[in-house]
């Protein structure tokens, strides 16, 4: 029996640093790893799941084939690259090699990651995406207001008096800031929690405030207004670190406190109750979630929450903050801006054709020079995980060639000519870090890779051979597939900050020059070294008002728009406890406590529409419909219906088949909850 340090690499706040027991070659337990101060409790279900993921009988462990019936068939090694070589010279001769599109997700985090796009490179170029599904609207806000997207520790959430869980559900996606919140209460904070939905997390508030989505920008800026007019300001920081104020002060009088609540669609005293709150407790943390960030009014709703905590001197300090992602273990990305990623060209002048990760379907199609003909998927399903699912079907089908790596046969791999086995986390080595906690951790090979499963790191090295090429990533060829090759690669990558391998194999290590409280200097590194409330950034970059005042969202039932006229409620389609994303759902401990989807909507909605609890209903719109249970949800705000999202399309709820291919107003994100469906029963 060995016991391993290794860590969760899935996109989820947690990153979990646990311990990996293996028994004669198999995965036997995980268990808690107490290193890691913000996940010392342990991982949740999905993280003791793994236990049977690694072994599911579910895994591709071969190259797979589809015949001209539909039906895939197991080929050689040899048969499936010769296949990709022929293909990827032929595409790259007669039509150029941005007629290949590479389209890497979110399914694992590691350094080695980069060695597609090292691949790619030494293709001669390629056609990739811009942009990101998850968070970029709110990193670009924090960016442009703070310089950097940077907060305390998590366990400094304890020292807070009060917490506003703004858009964020961590009782469900990031449990262990439950523990934070916990202690915190325990001392006597107060908790506010801000979400259209009655999540497990509002459950323990003592606020709880249900606005219209999409209108959180309006509240913050009410919330300013009062602030200013009952003085409860912090005058003195102010003066000194922010920049812009007496300009957003003016803006944010534009519109009144009665008719912010009325956008809302909430009571004025819960207006003056967050104020009331925020402006006579501190210290004060806004743990500001994806939910209100994932509308077209994103970016400016973000910039108006975060001000209220400039006014009131919540920053620098423990206890006080802005938390939305702590990138101080980025230490190997470069610098963390959106205009960074968006591709169309690299240094070494290798020409990226970029599309819209939040358009994928529409900007796949409408490529003219070249058109696409084959895709390459890797840790994505962009099949139910990006918006607009049949405009994504549409451009897959129209390739002439496709290819998935994943470890699944998921619906995205269900579309393409060829599946490559994928490797697990636990069957080769690589560094991660975290965007909620500050540590570096390891996630050690602890596995053999079962069946034929080569490592993305052998199936590049083995294209590249082929072809002739040599991909470099960092300047260096990438790795070799033996552990001796990726170890010593790792600590290449690791030696600038003097941290090696070893050390990382005991346990997870703070990242170097961490700040524990962030912006505890008061060094703001925007550009006018000021906390910027008015940003002529937003303006050059984005052609954003400069200063975030409130409009509708695209698709809001205010607007006189086509869907608005056909359709009532607000598709809300938020994570949920037991998957990340589309994630952990095939396997039976899972399926034990999450059985099939449901679509949430109040009562009288249902009874609106003759539903019953349970009954089966359509839900639609002008994009596409699911059929799926209703459920009966007396804390969900009415005029909302809710499906987590992460369904597969053969579970038969797939949720991007509604939403609408749209950019947010800043960072090049998805906003996927500005949509507008109807529900009917089935008769
Ligand atoms: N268990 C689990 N954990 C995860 C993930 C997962 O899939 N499962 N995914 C990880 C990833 S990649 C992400 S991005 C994060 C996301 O983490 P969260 O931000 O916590 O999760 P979401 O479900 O995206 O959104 C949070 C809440 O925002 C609410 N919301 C929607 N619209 C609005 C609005 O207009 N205003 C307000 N105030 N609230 C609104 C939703 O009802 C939802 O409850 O979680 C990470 N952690
Ligand atoms: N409607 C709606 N849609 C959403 C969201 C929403 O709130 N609403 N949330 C969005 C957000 S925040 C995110 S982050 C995205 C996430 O969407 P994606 O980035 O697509 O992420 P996942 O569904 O977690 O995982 C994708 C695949 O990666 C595979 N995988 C895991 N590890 C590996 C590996 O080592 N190698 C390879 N090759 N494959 C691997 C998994 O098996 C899985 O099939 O979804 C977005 N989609
Ligand atoms: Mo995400």
């Amino acid at each position: 029996m060995t016991v391993y340090t290794t860590a969760c690499p899935r996109n989820c706040y947690s990153t979990c640093t646990m311990q990996a027991e293996v028994i004669d070659g198999r995965l036997r337990r995980i268990m808690p790893h107490r290193g890691n101060q913000a996940t010392a409790e342990g991982p949740c279900l999905k993280g003791l799941s793994y236990v049977e993921r690694v072994v599911s009988p579910d895994r591709i462990l071969h190259p797979l084939r589809r015949q001209p019936g539909g039906n895939f068939e197991r080929i050689s090694w040899d048969e499936a690259l010769s296949l990709i070589v022929e293909k990827l010279e032929t595409y790259r001769r007669d039509l150029g090699p941005q007629s290949v599109l590479y389209f890497a997700g979110s399914g694992t985090k590691g350094l080695l990651n980069g060695v597609g796009s090292a691949f790619w490179r030494s293709y001669g170029g390629y056609t990739t995406t811009y942009g990101d599904l998850c968070w970029p609207a709110g990193l670009e806000a924090t960016r442009l207001t703070l310089g950097a997207n940077r907060h305390n520790a998590p366990w400094d959430l304890e020292n807070a008096r009060l917490i506003v869980l703004w858009g964020k559900n961590s009782a469900e996606t990031n449990i262990h800031q439950m523990t934070f919140v916990d202690q915190a209460l325990a001392k006597g904070a107060r908790l506010v929690v801000i979400d259209p939905r009655r999540t497990q997390t509002a459950e323990r508030a003592e606020l709880f405030i249900q606005p219209r989505p999409g209108t959180d920008g309006a509240l913050a800026l009410a919330v300013a207004q009062l602030l200013i007019q009952r003085d409860l300001i912090d005058h003195n920081f102010i003066n000194r670190h922010v920049r812009g104020f007496e300009r957003y002060r003016e803006m944010a009088a534009e519109v009144t406190v009665e008719e912010a609540a009325a956008i809302c669609e909430i009571p004025v005293a819960e207006i003056e109750q967050l104020a009331d709150a925020l402006g006579t407790i501190e210290p004060a943390t806004i743990c500001a979630g994806y939910g209100m960030q994932r509308y077209t009014n994103s970016g400016q709703t973000m910039r108006a929450m975060l001000a209220l905590l400039a006014m009131t001197g919540n920053l620098g300090r423990p206890g006080a903050g802005w938390q939305f992602a702590n990138l101080q273990s980025a230490v190997f990305d470069q610098v963390q801006d959106p205009i960074a990623f968006y591709p169309p060209a690299e240094p070494d002048g290798v020409v990226r054709v970029g599309v819209s990760t939040a358009r994928l379907g529409r900007d796949m199609l409408a490529c003219q020079d070249p058109p696409l003909a084959m895709a390459w998927v890797e840790r994505g399903n962009p099949v139910t995980q990006n918006p607009d699912t049949h405009r994504v079907l549409e451009a897959f089908r129209a390739l002439d060639f496709r290819v998935v790596v994943d470890q699944f046969l998921t619906d995205t791999a269900r579309e393409a000519d060829l599946v490559l086995p994928a490797k697990t986390m636990f069957e080769q080595s690589d560094v991660i870090g975290a965007y909620w906690h500050p540590y570096l951790n390891l996630r050690q090979k602890v596995l053999d890779p079962p069946g034929e499963v080569k490592t993305e790191t052998e199936i590049y090295g083995l294209l590249a051979e082929r072809m002739g090429l040599q991909p470099e990533l960092d300047g260096v060829p990438i790795p070799g597939p033996s552990d001796v090759e990726i170890d010593t690669w790792l600590e290449r990558r690791l030696a600038p900050f003097e941290i090696t391998l070893d050390t990382l194999r005991e346990g997870p290590v703070l990242a170097p020059g961490h700040q524990e409280v962030a912006f505890s200097d008061l060094q703001f590194p925007t550009a006018s070294g000021k906390i910027e409330l008015a940003s002529a950034e937003a303006r050059e970059r984005w052609q954003a008002d400069p200063l975030p005042r409130y409009v509708e969202s695209a698709e809001s039932p205010r607007r006189d728009s086509p869907e608005a006229r056909k359709y009532p409620l607000y598709f809300m389609t938020p994570n949920t406890k037991n998957r990340i994303h589309s994630q952990f759902n095939n396997l039976s401990l899972i399926r034990r406590v999450s059985d099939r989807p449901r679509a949430m909507i109040h009562p009288q909605d249902a009874a609106d529409r003759g539903i019953d609890d349970g009954q089966t209903v359509r839900l639609f719109n002008d994009r596409g419909s699911l059929e799926i249970a209703a459920q009966y949800d007396y804390g969900l705000r009415r005029g909302c219906v809710a499906v987590t999202n992460g369904w597969w399309m053969t579970d038969g709820g797939a949720v991007n088949v509604c939403t609408m291919g749209r950019e947010t107003d800043m960072g090049y994100g998805a906003a996927f909850h500005d949509n507008l469906v109807e529900v009917e029963k089935v008769r």
